[in-house]
């Protein structure tokens, strides 16, 4: 159990060491060859994220213009189902997770030089009671949390390589986003920047 902030909210720094970040990274390469990282756009205005995403499981999040914000078994640009999660996340997930289902989906975002992330809640999962997951790669970025409410107070937390947060109970409804993340403060990813993963019950 590490420090919780927030009802539900479970910080684990440092949870996995440089050599297990290494090795999971070079799990993640070829899953991300067969499915490269695209970048989302928003509903209605078809503006584009800063952050490229891509998944894994059997139910990726996508959003475009035309169709919102979905889940869906393919890749949008391949056609190709996502690739299955490794075993080594869903182990992670078994160990601190507290849930008895394992995770059918696992986002995953690309952090490079300036990209970041609007204050916002997570969608429709439909299993409310599901935790979420989340392991940082790679550079530093100032996480910001808040409460059920935007305009609420919040509060701000370093992320570093290798920490693993869980959001359950009330938390994983609360407003989050990242503000920055630091360039060059890690060296794990090739050409630098940031890898998010995270990990959720779609239900
Ligand atoms: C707090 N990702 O993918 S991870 C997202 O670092 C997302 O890429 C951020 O927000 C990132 O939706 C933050 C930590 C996280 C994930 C889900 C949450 C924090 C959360 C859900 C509710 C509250
Ligand atoms: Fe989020």
């Amino acid at each position: 159990m590490g420090s919780q902030l927030h009802s539900g909210f479970d910080f684990l720094p440092a949870y996995l060491d440089r050599a297990e970040q290494e090795a999971l990274l070079a799990t993640l390469q070829p899953l991300i060859e067969a499915a490269p990282f695209f970048r989302p756009t928003m509903p209605k205005t078809g503006k584009t994220f800063s952050v490229e995403m891509t998944n894994l499981g059997a139910r990726g999040w996508v959003s475009d213009r035309e169709g919102g914000y979905r889940n869906q078994a393919t890749h949008p640009f391949t056609g190709l189902p996502w690739p299955q999660i490794p075993d080594v996340l869903l182990t992670l997930w078994r160990q601190v997770a507290d849930y008895p289902i394992l995770p059918e989906a696992c986002l995953v975002n690309l952090y490079r030089t300036g990209a970041k992330m609007g204050l916002h809640v997570d969608g429709d999962e439909r299993d409310p009671k599901a935790p979420v997951v989340s392991v940082s790669l790679g550079d530093q970025a100032i996480f910001r949390l808040g409460g059920p409410q935007r305009g609420g107070p919040t509060t701000s937390l370093k992320l570093s390589s290798g920490d693993v947060v869980v959001l359950g109970g009330a938390s994983r409804h609360f407003y989050h986003g990242i503000d920055r993340v630091l360039s060059g403060s890690s060296s794990l990813i090739p050409g630098g920047g940031r890898i998010n993963l995270t990990m959720r019950v779609v239900g």
